[in-house]
């Protein structure tokens, strides 16, 4: 039997602030809530999720950086670092874990300089725009990843 996906999920900047601020534009669900929805669904699945928050860049780079020995993929919600911060894309890309990014808001429909994410180009998908049902989107389809390249292996 392939053993169980293992997903760390990581938030950016100021997402720890969801539900207490900015309704209108990032919803009333709080990250603790997000969270417990993706372990459920993770339970469901078959799979595992570790949740991880930070405001601080380095602190971030530093978990990401880890993740190699104890996880198969990598969902983030970078938050702001996602349009500033080639330290986190290139954490990302040296981990060579499939990564999903996921935004809670649609970042083509807001201002301009939202548009651009270092992250994507090294993400195998991104999801915005679904609040945080993105976030179990991504899973959903980080998963399938996983499970079609378990299964592709000779
Ligand atoms: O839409 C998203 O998920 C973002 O990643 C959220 C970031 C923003 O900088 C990105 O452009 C898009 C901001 C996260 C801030 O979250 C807050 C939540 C509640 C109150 C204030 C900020």
């Amino acid at each position: 039997m392939p053993k169980m996906p293992r997903v760390l999920v990581v938030h950016g900047p100021n997402l720890n602030l969801l539900g207490s601020r900015e309704p209108h534009v990032y919803g009333t669900t709080t990250l603790d809530e997000i969270d417990s929805r993706l372990a459920s669904a993770a339970r469901e699945a078959g799979a595992n999720v570790d949740c991880f928050q930070s405001n601080h860049e380095g602190a971030l780079v530093d978990r990401i950086q880890e993740s190699p020995a104890s996880f198969d993929g990598i969902l983030i919600n970078p938050g702001a670092y996602t349009h500033t911060s080639v330290a986190l894309r290139d954490a990302l890309a040296a981990t060579s874990l499939p990564v999903v990014e996921v935004h809670l808001s649609n970042v083509h429909a807001r201002e301009e300089f939202r548009r651009h994410s270092f992250v994507s180009p090294i993400a195998i998908a991104v999801v915005c725009g679904f609040g945080w049902r993105g976030y179990l989107l991504g899973l959903e389809g980080l998963l399938a990843h996983l499970r079609d390249r378990v299964a592709a292996k000779p």
